[in-house]
């Protein structure tokens, strides 16, 4: 088990807390769990909203880097009893750092809770599940006094050949100041950062340009991959590292195209939510390379990772396929009032901080999204899309950003998005073909602030619970499902004005019962498999159309 594909780290000492973790539900369960995972697996526990409290004992002394991948929803952490603070938002990664801990035995303490408290503006019931857990890993790292903290990593084409602007972060947990001297290596090419002084308790942000003479760009169908390796060096030894998988490649719009390479993108694939039968949200690696694999044997060559950021395996895994992504800040079908909650400003841009940050490197990741079907049609809604959409920009000026809309006739946000992304449900929510209703949203969006800009279709399908067939071939029946889809990708594939169509969905996924009663099976049955990646008539049919595609 490892929380990313490759090694991050060669000289900093890291060990994954993946050990049975003690599990206490106060009158409904104890016993040992893995981590992670999601509690729901338990069945006692199958439906349970509430607090659940994780302990474990790990041996250890030194400055301690404790860091969750994610934690659903809610969690307090404490160390050795003492609390360490506390994080919301079950899909952003969240660390403490403490200083000088005794050698020995020590606890660390979770309080996880998936409530729909007073505080929770972003997790609410919905038509998607929040699970109950430690659902992603748990690193613990022993870390010098002066350690990187992040690097980012921005690859552009100058003049014929590959450059990119590093951005290193350096924190000193230490009680004295400190100078370190930093280095990175890609591949073949090196840049010597130089030596940086950093004061007791602070951080520092460096920079530099590293030129790239050697580097291959990455392609969607020759994804080449380099390690990236940041280094700290105390009087020549090193003292600390921090290791990521970069690719080149620069994504651009021009003309009304997603040009990637200076290459226009035409791409077919998926909504995908991280839900799978038995184990939730906490799909283990096997269960998120099948999906992958699932998609290569459809010929989907994109996914949006709805309605919000993914564990960094499964974007790994894109990285690896090619597989483009849309990566999306935690939010959906969020109305005014529920915007107007007290804390949804707060924890929106901490999500979309969170998921920038820390997945700024993967070069399958091809636009931010954010504000799935939210109030973007009112002055309050206009307001916080523009506000969050500038917070993107700001840190990462080398991707689009999008949102998914669905309101024609009265979305007042197009002006602030680089690409008009729509969220469209012909033959199954309305009687329109899918070809009408595509127009009518184009020649809506010209007057309402996208004019050439960019299309993409968000989200586009249809509903069939799995084995139920009719001759009469109506909605929820396989076959209404394998006939829409059929025109879908028949009319869209041929349409250059889109650059990009979001099945929706790839995979069946539980919902909230409180959301939607109306929902068979409390599922949103859109999936071309169901939950389990059971294969539903639809399947063949995008297998067969993708397959014979020009691209
Ligand atoms: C919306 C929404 C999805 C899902 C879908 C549906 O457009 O963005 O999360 O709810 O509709 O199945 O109706």
């Amino acid at each position: 088990m490892n929380n990313r594909l490759f090694k991050t780290h060669h000289i900093r000492r890291s060990v994954l807390l993946d050990d049975l973790w003690e599990v206490s539900v106060p009158g409904k369960w104890k016993g040992r769990v893995p981590v992670p995972s999601c509690l729901e697996t338990i069945p006692a526990l199958s439906s349970y909203r509430g607090n659940a409290e994780y302990r474990t004992e790990t041996a250890f002394g030194g400055n301690m880097l404790l860091t969750f991948s994610g934690v659903s929803h809610t969690a307090e952490v404490f160390f050795d009893g003492k609390r360490l603070g506390s994080h919301y938002g079950a899909y952003g990664a969240f660390s403490f750092a403490v200083p000088s801990v005794a050698d020995g035995n020590h606890t660390v303490t979770v309080r996880a809770d998936n409530s729909f408290h007073e505080d929770s503006a972003l997790h609410i019931p919905n038509d998607y599940y929040s699970y109950l857990g430690i659902t992603r890993p748990v690193s613990l790292e022993l870390i010098p006094d002066v350690y990187i903290t992040y690097v980012h990593f921005t690859p552009s084409r100058v003049n014929g050949h590959w450059q990119a602007e590093i951005e290193l972060e350096l924190s000193n947990i230490g009680t004295k100041d400190d100078t370190v001297f930093a280095s990175v290596r890609v591949g073949d090419d090196a840049l010597a950062m130089g030596e940086c002084r950093i004061a007791a308790g602070q951080t520092r942000k460096i920079t530099g340009i590293l030129d790239a003479p050697h580097a291959q760009s990455y392609e969607k169908d020759r994804p080449v991959l380099y390690c990236l390796e940041a280094v700290l060096k105390k009087d020549g030894i090193p003292t600390d590292d921090l290791i990521d998988r970069v690719g080149f490649r620069e994504i651009a719009i021009d003309g009304g195209r997603i040009l990637m390479n200076g290459k226009p993108l035409s791409l077919f694939g998926f909504n995908r939510h991280e839900d799978y039968a038995e184990f939730g949200c906490a799909l283990p690696l096997q269960a998120m390379m099948r999906d992958i694999e699932l998609f290569r044997d459809l010929g989907a060559d994109c996914v949006r990772t709805c309605h919000y950021p993914n564990d960094e395996r499964f974007l790994d895994l894109c990285d690896e396929y090619g597989i483009l992504v849309w990566e999306e800040g935690h939010s959906r079908g969020l109305d005014e009032k529920k915007m107007r909650h007290p804390r949804f400003m707060e924890q929106m841009s901490l999500s979309v901080s969170e998921m920038q940050n820390q997945h700024f490197n993967h070069p399958s990741i091809f636009v931010w999204g954010l504000l799935n079907e939210c109030a973007t049609y009112t002055e309050y809604g206009r307001g916080c899309c523009e506000t969050l959409i500038r917070q993107i920009k700001e840190t990462d000026p080398s991707r689009p950003v999008t949102y998914a809309g669905c309101w024609i006739g009265k979305d007042l946000c197009l002006e602030y998005a680089d690409i008009v992304s729509y969220n469209m449900y012909p033959g199954w929510y309305t009687e329109d073909t899918v070809k009408e209703y595509i127009d009518r949203v184009c020649s809506w969006a010209k007057n309402a602030g996208g004019e050439g800009k960019p299309f993409i279709i968000s989200e586009i399908g249809a509903g069939a619970v799995y084995g139920y067939h009719k001759e009469t071939e109506d909605k929820w029946t396989e076959e209404y499902q394998d006939t829409l889809i059929r025109e879908i990708i028949e009319t869209c594939t041929d349409d250059p004005s889109v650059s990009a169509v979001f099945l929706w969905q790839f995979a069946d996924c539980r919902v909230d019962p409180k959301f939607f009663a109306g929902r068979p099976k409390t599922e949103n049955n859109k999936g071309i498999v169901d939950i389990y990646r059971r294969r539903k008539l639809a399947y063949r049919t995008v297998r067969e159309l993708l397959k014979g595609r020009k691209q």
